[in-house]
């Protein structure tokens, strides 16, 4: 066929979209699988009014065995997922270093199906277990789909698939008895984790905020390993991907995971959900770091080793394009669950590192779809189509789609002329770097791979007081929770390597002392011959101390766009001063609810009325930001005596939060914990009150915004009386 053809050919098939396979019921017939009309869809054919059902029924048989055969077994890792449909748009054309399509055309939009996840839990599990989130995107570009198959955190626990299926093993419910779900507070993860030094860096983000994200719009995104660019000349260079949303990066207290994960275990789900059905469409933008080849041996670390990073300061991270997430799934099953990553889906311009744990990788996406999507044909479901046309000699297997025209299914062939052609290097074939690769065959690792403790030292470093405390109260909790004594006793001696002080912190939390040597050697798990050095420190001093860009504190905050904002209110509020501080609120950015004890209207003290989005029953602080009360006698003298509203501001103060108070609601503010031992009136500046705004009417409106974009007063933290 001439080139023309098969671009014409092309084009048509292009127009394919993913909404030509949606099925929309409004105003149609109920009907049958294989298009019958049914008359009746809520009785079962039976010999008689009062008989037995009749084997007939084939209409009642088919509604029965789809909804037998409706669930598909979850995925093994990373079950728990919400996703969305985007568009990225490249706004720097990176063809220096890659000749892909989508990187190098700065007028093309690219679609994308997001994809977050966490990775323990099964897919009914809490949103906000502490966790790794999974970073998915796939991108339909027009040379074919490119995963890009990353998590919330740039490094990982291993640095070999081999030991993928332990580590997995180690943090799901223990065999026994399935207990702890979506949870890594237990025996068997930190029995491996103590036994794996390797993991230290990952370690140290897994028991960061980063691990509780306040929400998915507000998290990173990492390829993690490190890929290879290729530019039109063949010449490659590392690459590095990042994601940096807009709207910052910000976490929850632990308290608050743990309340919401009660309370509303949909909260990440819902809280995408909302923003894009609002919207508020979040947006990250693209980066990357690039290394050039030649300065592949320049640094401290391997570019090979998934548990370091490059750090910023060293290679700074370009943004290239802004990927924007504007629609929602039409249905949950066909899309978000059926969606099939790979990170073996490259496209030409992007190719491999020799990452052990990303070469395991590329073998397994393929096989988990293999038994998870029940056969080879996962590529037709819609959401997993590409938008590039897909030809080739491959046939059948279970639910095949396609019907393939012609006697031909084979190649080379002279019957179908040749067709479908391979594609050479002018049109667009896909072709690998040749890395030249002179070795010896070997299970070994790279002595380059052995420095473990550095980045989980320069991580804890990078973090602001708050963060660091956040991280030992991690730590504290989940070895507390772990009931063999010489786990524990292996981990104390794993922390004293990244800081002594944090080693401290943990064993005098958990009632213990960090053990001078190793009283259990960790070569008891590894292999015989292993030499038990390699398994330790081996830390390379003069390095980076410290790195803003690890530390979440050192993120913008400007804004209050998307954030959700309670105001409490009862019958007899000021409504003047509500609207007024709720108007510059939604002004800003915010979502507002008005919140009462009972739900409908309420009436305004100059008797308007006040339409209540939630009770009091019904929300809790956990769900907000921050929190407003307006005066208005009668209000005030309610919410004053309402267990609730007490507890939601109590709550609030507790998780850190903004606080506004109307000068003429104190009342309500002394019935709180905090409120009540307020020093007099005028001495609130203090830094247990820093957030907290006391002022009269629509003039605490500004103060609010600000102190709402700075996200938490964790400094609050410091006097650690708060109950809740
Ligand atoms: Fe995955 N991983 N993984 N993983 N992974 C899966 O594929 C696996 C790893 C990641 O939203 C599975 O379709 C191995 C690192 C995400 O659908 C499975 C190894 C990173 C998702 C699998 C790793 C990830 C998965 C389960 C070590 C961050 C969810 C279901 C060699 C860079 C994608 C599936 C989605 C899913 C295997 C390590 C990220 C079993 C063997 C490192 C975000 O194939």
């Amino acid at each position: 066929m001439p080139d023309n053809n098969i671009n014409a050919a092309n084009e048509n098939e292009k127009t394919r979209s993913l909404q030509e396979h949606t099925t929309d019921a409004d105003g149609q017939f109920i009907t049958t699988n294989h298009g019958v009309r049914i008359n009746d869809d809520q009785n079962s054919l039976k010999a008689g009014e009062r008989g037995p059902s009749l084997l007939e029924d084939f209409i009642l048989r088919e509604k029965i065995t789809h909804f037998d055969h409706e669930r598909i077994p979850e995925r093994v890792v990373h079950a728990r997922g919400s996703a969305a449909h985007g568009v990225f748009k490249l706004h720097t054309d990176m063809s220096k270093y890659t000749k892909a399509g989508f990187l190098t055309d700065t007028n093309r939009e690219t679609p994308v199906f997001v994809r977050f996840s966490t990775v323990a839990g099964s897919r009914g599990s809490t949103d906000l277990a502490r966790d790794v989130r999974g970073f998915a995107v796939k991108f339909y570009t027009e040379e074919g789909n490119f995963d890009l198959v990353g998590n919330n955190m740039p490094v990982f626990f291993i640095q070999d698939a081999m030991k993928f299926p332990d580590l997995v093993h180690a943090v799901k419910p223990e065999p026994h008895n399935e207990i702890p779900q979506a949870a890594s507070a237990h025996d068997t993860f930190w029995d491996f984790i103590s036994n794996a030094p390797e993991s230290a860096h990952m370690i140290m983000w897994v028991m960061s905020d980063r691990a509780i994200p306040r929400s998915l719009r507000m998290m990173e995104g990492f390829g993690v390993h490190t890929f290879r660019f290729v530019n039109e000349q063949n010449k490659s260079c590392f690459v590095k991907f990042h994601w940096k949303p807009l709207l910052g990066v910000h976490a929850v207290a632990w308290d608050e995971a743990q309340n919401l994960s009660g309370k509303d275990s949909d909260f990440h789900r819902r809280d995408l959900w909302e923003a894009i059905e609002n919207g508020d469409f979040p947006q990250w933008e693209f980066g990357v770091q690039i290394v050039p080849e030649e300065d592949e041996h320049k640094y401290e670390f391997d570019l090979l080793d998934p548990t370091k990073l490059i750090p910023e300061e060293l290679v700074p991270v370009q943004r290239i394009g802004t990927m924007t997430l504007n629609r929602n799934p039409d249905n949950f099953f066909a899309e978000t669950e059926q969606v099939a990553f790979h990170v073996g889906h490259v496209v030409p311009g992007i190719d491999f590192s020799n990452d052990p744990l990303m070469q395991g990788r590329l073998f397994s996406y393929t096989d988990t779809q293999l038994i998870r999507l029940g056969g080879p044909n996962f590529h037709e479901i819609p959401i997993n189509r590409p938008i590039a046309p897909v030809h080739n000699n491959q046939r059948d297997g279970f639910m095949r789609q396609t019907i393939n025209r012609g006697k031909t299914a084979h190649s080379p062939n002279g019957m179908s002329g040749g067709c479908p052609f391979q594609a050479g290097k002018m049109q667009g074939g896909f072709t690998s770097f040749p890395e030249r690769i002179s070795a010896s065959k070997v299970r070994e690792r790279s002595e380059s791979f052995f420095d473990h403790f550095s980045q989980a030292k320069l991580f804890y470093n990078s973090q602001s007081d708050a963060e660091r405390n956040h991280l030992t109260d991690a730590l504290c909790f989940e070895l507390g929770k772990v009931e063999t004594l010489s786990i524990r006793e292996r981990m104390l001696y794993f922390l004293a390597q990244i800081d002594g002080g944090l080693a401290a912190a943990v064993a005098f939390s958990i009632g213990m002392h960090v053990p001078k040597g190793l009283q259990t050697p960790l070569n008891q798990v590894v292999p015989a011959d292993a030499d038990q050095n390699r398994y330790n420190s081996v830390v390379k001093e003069g390095s980076l101390q410290k790195s803003a860009a690890l530390s979440m504190a050192n993120g913008p905050k400007d804004s209050i766009a998307t954030r959700k904002i309670a105001i409490l209110a009862a019958d007899g509020v000021d409504e003047t001063s509500l609207n007024a501080v709720k108007n510059a609120l939604v002004a800003a950015g915010a979502g507002v609810d008005v919140i009462a004890p009972r739900m409908g209207f309420i009436n305004g003290e100059k008797n308007t009325t006040v339409p209540v989005s939630k009770s009091l029953m019904t929300v809790a602080s956990v769900f907000y930001d921050a929190v407003y009360v307006p005066g208005g006698m009668n209000s005030v003298a309610t919410l004053e005596a309402d267990a609730d509203a007490v507890h939601f501001l109590n709550e609030a103060f507790k998780h850190c939060k903004a606080i506004a108070v109307d000068t003429a609601a104190m009342q309500v503010l002394k019935a709180t914990y905090f409120g009540r031992k307020l020093p007099e009136d005028n001495e609130l500046n203090t830094v247990l009150m820093e957030g907290v705004i006391i002022d009269a009417g629509a003039a605490v409106a500004d103060k609010f915004i600000k102190a709402i974009a700075q996200h938490r007063f964790w400094d609050r933290e410091k006097a650690r009386k708060v109950p809740a």
